[in-house]
């Protein structure tokens, strides 16, 4: 096994990666911001290397800076976390050619699904449904484009081919919008992502989020392990998450599931990894892949029993998975709160000092967390400080755990969404299970 694992994120999945490392017996090194030198797991890693100032543009998104840090501790291996560097193909890549491990897929396979249109090339071709679209990204001929539009239908939707997780997208009504839609898209995605290529697909008005976890190992072994409902967001901020999704029968899972696996193996992927498929009248349509661990990763290590960081260790260190397809077996039901710093009305972040903190405990709870007395939570990163994962033989004794759980959590000297997942929790349609992702901002009434 590894002898030391460079950890570059925060918060509580910095947290969570340093205690599979420690259950490996990989001995850990916290890269972190100035501002971050009180964080929990900093003051629980085996060494500790300050990568820059607060702003994450200096510091976790600092390549060099990251890549030195594994230098001057004799790091083998760096795990990314999610979100700043974990899917970026450049860094993964500047990280190999320093002689490092990247704990993730390789920099080709994170290059080709960061490439949404080629991710859906892939996908297609490995037999993996998709929304009916473009097949490809769009020219500039006025003509083509109505016609490509007109074959798929009205709604339809522009995308980035470098957007994803929501940004660069514009839905289009009618032919009388398409054309500005399109240019629009185009220069916005240019600057956001210096790549102005946009694709087509038909807009589907009211899906739900599913989403399938896979594992895949450096000597041809592809699992599954099942799916997630993600529909319950605000903003492409997901808040609420449960697995198994309500309604997807053990026929269709496997069915999905496996389809996915087979994908991993022709793209040649390697570690842990999510489909994402918007799903509508029953039926799955691909959109993107996320190349890292996600959030909402422990609800599918609750109702299979496998510890996904654990697995992404093993796999980077170039072990064959001990964990067959046969083998999985999913049961209970598992739903996870995320409770954010910020007002449960406005949104507003709420970051300061944490005077108060009573995690809820009790059968079937786990909490992801790195807060502590007196840890102040700084105004410079997402606002994510808790994650209340409630787990039980059937999903209304889940929600009812979860109801519990969240009375008996305390936290004061900042603002927290709690109250907001109190509301969720108790209310009919969240019971009866199912709702799609218009569901929370419609229901709040703002958009
Ligand atoms: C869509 C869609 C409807 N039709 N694609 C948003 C994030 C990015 N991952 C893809 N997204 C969407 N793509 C088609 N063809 C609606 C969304 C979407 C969405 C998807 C998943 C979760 C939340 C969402 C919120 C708004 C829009």
């Amino acid at each position: 096994m590894f002898d030391k694992v460079l950890i570059a994120n925060r918060g509580e999945i910095a947290l969570r990666v340093l205690r599979a490392c420690r259950e490996l017996g990989i001995k850990t090194v916290a890269a972190h911001s100035s501002a971050d030198a009180g964080l929990k797991h900093v003051l629980l890693a085996d060494e500790t290397v300050c990568i820059g100032p607060a702003p994450s543009a200096n510091s976790y998104l600092n390549m060099p800076a990251i890549i030195a840090a594994a230098e001057i501790t004799d790091a083998v291996a760096i795990h990314p976390g999610y979100g700043f560097l974990s899917e970026n193909a450049d860094f993964a890549e500047r990280v190999q050619e320093s002689g490092f491990i990247f704990i993730g897929p390789d920099p080709q396979t994170i290059r080709l699904m960061g490439d949404k249109v080629s991710a859906i090339k892939s996908m297609k071709a490995a037999g993996v449904p998709c929304v009916p679209g473009s097949d490809g990204i769009l020219s500039d001929d006025n003509n083509k484009n109505a016609d490509i539009a007109h074959e798929i239908g009205y709604p339809v939707i522009i995308k980035a081919v470098g957007g994803g997780g929501g940004r660069g997208m514009r839905v289009v009504h009618s032919e009388a919008y398409l054309f500005n839609a399109i240019s629009i898209t185009k220069s916005e995605a240019l600057a956001a992502f210096g790549n102005g290529d946009v694709y087509m697909e038909k807009f589907l008005e009211n899906p739900r989020h599913i989403e399938f976890q896979i594992l895949a190992d450096t000597h041809g072994n592809a699992i599954h392990l099942g799916e997630r409902d993600c529909s319950m967001q605000r903003r492409h901020q997901k808040i609420v998450e449960e697995a198994p999704a309500p309604g997807i029968s053990p026929e269709i899972r496997m069915k999905m599931g496996t389809r996915c696996a087979k994908a991993c193996l022709d793209i040649g992927y390697k570690g842990a990894g999510t489909f994402e498929f918007l799903y509508q009248d029953k039926n799955f349509y691909f959109i993107e892949m996320n190349t890292r661990v996600q959030v909402e990763h422990p609800i599918t290590e609750l109702i299979t029993g496998i510890d996904i960081v654990k697995e992404q260790l093993l796999i980077a260190n170039g072990e064959p998975m001990t964990h067959r397809q046969d083998d999985i077996q999913w049961s209970g039901h598992a739903i996870e709160c995320r409770i954010n710093a910020e007002d449960p009305k406005t949104f507003m972040p709420s970051p300061g000092k944490i005077n108060l903190w009573h995690p809820p405990g009790g059968p079937g709870i786990r909490v992801d967390s790195h807060l502590y007395v007196g840890y102040k939570v700084p105004p410079y990163y997402d606002s994510l400080i808790a994650k209340i994962i409630s787990y039980a033989e059937d999903r209304p004794s889940a929600i009812a755990r979860m109801d519990t759980a969240l009375s008996e959590l305390v936290i004061e000297g900042i603002k927290t969404n709690s109250p907001l997942h109190q509301e969720i929790c108790q209310h009919s349609a969240f019971k009866r299970g199912g709702t799609d992702i218009n569901y929370l901002e419609k229901r709040l009434g703002i958009k």
